[in-house]
């Protein structure tokens, strides 16, 4: 159990004392009466407390702290025999409590089940304190549904990263986490017809449990949308499926269609499918909670307002299925107006799926910033709010703390004093450290989503004056700052590989940890190279020199051989201000030696001087990188719509000779529609023959080319997913 959140909270009290507890989220309400020493001895007296609050209490309370004489704890809900005053006080709201803290005893008052033990977590933290609180706390969620939705593509979490997760967020009562990875098969196509296998059964029923010990709804989705039949067989199979998963214990589910291209995408049959399934299932079952649906058009960039499809669901699914919405576009913050359109469409509060820290479209980066960038004043709009994460169940931690006190009380919720709260949660010895590395890996790069977070905020003015000041031949003003900073790198790296408060967190950050550390380094050379410059010792500015590309190299080999994956591959840190300030200053550093030493030594680049070609908005954004010699589109995760002359593809730096060319669609079936074309100036393009293997097209091309490109040679629109496409360059 983890309770050492450090808050300060809004007090609402006749006294004028600030005070501070360790509870996340903020609560609500806090009336302060000051506060005695704290007892070292409990007589809890539960009146009507559930299996979850009875596990959480024998958690904290044993028979070494309890005692028929000790300090009186009454726990129990609006129903139980409490005093009727203090009944009276319990928050209106589902999932709220009320706590009394006298000089005798404490009452605690659930408004329900999850109420008693929201309570009880608190009481657990205000026992945390050196002194007891006394006073009062009037506590309830602003947002009903507080969570995650495990729904990225990559690989999907951990049996034992889930059961970390779970206890995360029944400690930051957080209520709903949703199954959904993009990569777990029985999940998704092909094989969301069949029951798990034993052992995962097994294991999804254990967190099922464990789910209900943290008063968490493990709300299972499934994501058939890719080769759904809208017949009577596949109905069966969906609701056959929702029966095994039943009866390992699913008390929730959600059906998702994202991400999907054809037959399946059809609003009304999908509308059709989810009250069948309301009717014949959720409604026949009765313990079972309201579907969730995530839509195809799940954000407003994508939403076709001739095809109606968000005004169908909106009008035909019956009104206790909660509609998933990502915002303006696919990865957006969250905003009054954006929660008016999409309401009024919908006809419902939406449930926001918000895309962070979610990283699987940004695989080398780690994105440990804070929670922020949605409204305070969007609390009565919403019907859920959940979080996507990364693929670093650990790490994601961080941004999941924020959106468990934002979705809690939004008006009171500070981004910046959360994260650090959430820094110490998960790192209690080494937080500082991770603090430093974390401040400089936020961003998340020029990704296809144009999706930016800040990075090294207070580090980035410095950094400006120091490139302006140096390109200028100035003083460097701030040449001590810089310095401190890249040795803060440097130490905290250290610190971070060799510490010990939190292994698993560790194991997700290392590479990066490490490629931090070598950058942090590689910026102190930097910096000698300046001051040899300054100081005329060339065997000096020569040995920093060598040094830095040898650290280049280390980092290089770290990239080419850590987080190896077919989006993006690798590892990048500190990529919006630290590394181009180092690069800039080294590339000019190494070019003023060379000029005024008469030298000739080289300024190393990983420079990649061709550009994507395409007239395709989805993909303008989308990045592509080269490897050695071969030049890739980081493909994106979604469904692309090619329309007719639509097309994509590279424009290389100059004429140059291109030996392969391979490219794999989802949708085979569309490659009769496609032609590979190239062309030396753009206007004039040759067609190239393809044969298709093993659902790819490899082709020996070994052609003089400055364009090359794939193009939508028919009159039809084309929905598909991009598998890869990639050239070799000579
Ligand atoms: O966002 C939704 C609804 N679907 C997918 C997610 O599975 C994915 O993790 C995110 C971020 O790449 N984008 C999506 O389109």
């Amino acid at each position: 159990m983890r309770l050492t959140f450090l808050i300060a909270f809004v007090l609402v009290s006749n006294f004028s004392v600030a005070q501070s507890l360790d509870i996340n989220p903020t609560p609500q309400q806090l009336m302060s009466e000051g506060s005695i020493e704290m007892p070292t001895s409990f007589n809890i007296q539960q009146k009507n407390t559930d299996k979850a609050t009875q596990h959480l209490l024998s958690s904290f309370f044993t028979t070494d702290n309890t005692d028929a004489k000790g300090f009186s704890i009454i726990i129990g809900d609006v129903d139980s025999k409490i005093s009727r005053k203090l009944r009276r006080k319990v928050p209106g709201k589902a999932e709220g409590y009320f706590i009394k803290s006298t000089q005798k005893s404490i009452t605690i008052i659930g408004r329900d089940a999850r109420g008693t033990y929201y309570g009880v977590r608190t009481l657990l933290a205000l026992l945390q304190n050196k002194k007891m609180p006394l006073g009062e706390i009037l506590d309830y969620p602003d947002v009903a549904a507080r969570g995650t939705v495990e729904g990225f593509y990559g690989t999907p979490w951990s049996f034992e990263h889930r059961i970390r997760q779970l206890d995360f967020y029944g400690e930051n009562k957080l209520n709903t986490y949703i199954y959904g990875p993009k990569d777990d098969p029985y999940h998704s196509s092909p094989n969301w017809r069949k029951p798990y296998p034993e052992n995962e059964a097994a294991q999804l029923k254990k967190l099922i449990d464990r789910a209900e010990m943290n008063q968490v709804d493990f709300v299972w989705a499934i994501h058939p949308g890719k080769d759904i039949k809208w017949n009577d067989e596949d109905r069966k199979n969906l609701l056959n499926k929702f029966e095994l998963m039943y009866d390992l214990g699913v008390r929730a589910y959600a059906v998702f269609f994202d991400d999907i291209s054809g037959e399946g995408t059809n609003p009304k049959q999908q509308a059709n499918l989810l009250n069948f399934l309301h009717t014949d299932f959720i409604k026949k079952k009765k313990d079972v909670k309201p579907l969730i649906m995530c839509p195809t058009e799940y954000n407003k960039g994508w939403s076709k307002p001739e095809g109606g499809y968000l005004k169908t669901l909106g009008k035909e699914l019956d009104p206790s299925i909660r509609i998933m919405w990502t915002g303006n576009t696919v990865v957006a913050d969250i905003d009054k107006e954006t929660m008016n359109w999409i309401n009024t469409e919908i006809n419902r509060n939406a449930f926001i799926w918000w895309n962070f820290p979610v990283s699987d479209y940004v695989r080398n980066h780690m994105l440990l910033g804070p929670t922020y960038g949605n409204g305070k004043d969007i609390a009565n709009d919403v019907s859920g709010f959940v979080s996507n994460p990364m693929e670093h169940a650990e790490a994601s931690k961080i941004a999941i703390y924020g959106v468990a006190d934002y979705s809690w009380n939004m008006t009171e919720y500070q981004p910046e004093k959360k994260w650090l709260e959430a820094l110490k949660v998960v790192m209690p010895k080494s937080y500082k450290s991770l603090e430093v590395f974390a401040r400089h890996n936020s961003d998340l790069g020029q990704n296809g989503h144009r999706y930016r977070r800040k990075e090294s905020v207070s580090f980035s003015p410095k950094a400006t004056a120091f490139l302006k000041q140096l390109k200028a031949g100035e003083n460097i003003d701030d040449f001590k700052a810089v310095e401190n900073e890249f040795h803060a790198m440097v130490e905290a790296s250290y610190i971070l590989l060799n510490s010990s408060d939190n292994a698993v967190l560790l194991d997700e950050i290392r590479p990066w940890v490490q490629q931090f550390k070598l950058l942090g380094q590689s910026g102190l050379g930097m910096l000698h190279m300046y001051t040899s410059l300054q100081a005329k010792k060339t065997d000096d500015f020569e040995r920093s020199y060598n040094a830095i590309i040898a650290v280049k190299e280390e980092m290089y080999q770290i990239d080419r051989t850590k987080n190896q994956n077919p989006y993006q591959p690798g590892v990048k840190t500190a990529t919006l201000v630290a590394t181009p300030l180092i690069d800039d200053s080294f590339a000019y550093l190494t070019a003023a030696y060379n000029k005024e030493f008469n030298k000739n030594l080289a300024v190393a680049s990983n420079y990649n001087p061709h550009v994507l070609f395409t007239n395709i908005k989805q993909l303008q954004n989308q990045q592509i990188s080269l490897t050695d010699r071969t030049l890739v589109l980081n493909p994106p995760l979604e469904v692309i719509q090619m329309a007719a002359n639509a097309y994509f593809g590279f424009e290389l730096d100059k004429t140059t000779r291109v030996p392969n060319v391979q490219y794999q669609l989802e949708n085979t079936s569309i490659y009769k529609n496609l032609e590979l074309q190239t062309s030396t100036n753009g206007t004039t393009w040759a067609t190239i023959k393809t044969e298709v293997k093993k659902d790819a097209i490899h082709v020996r091309l070994n052609k003089q080319v400055k364009y090359i490109r794939i193009v939508n040679t028919s009159t039809e629109n084309i929905e598909t997913k991009i598998v890869h496409f990639k050239i070799e360059v000579k």
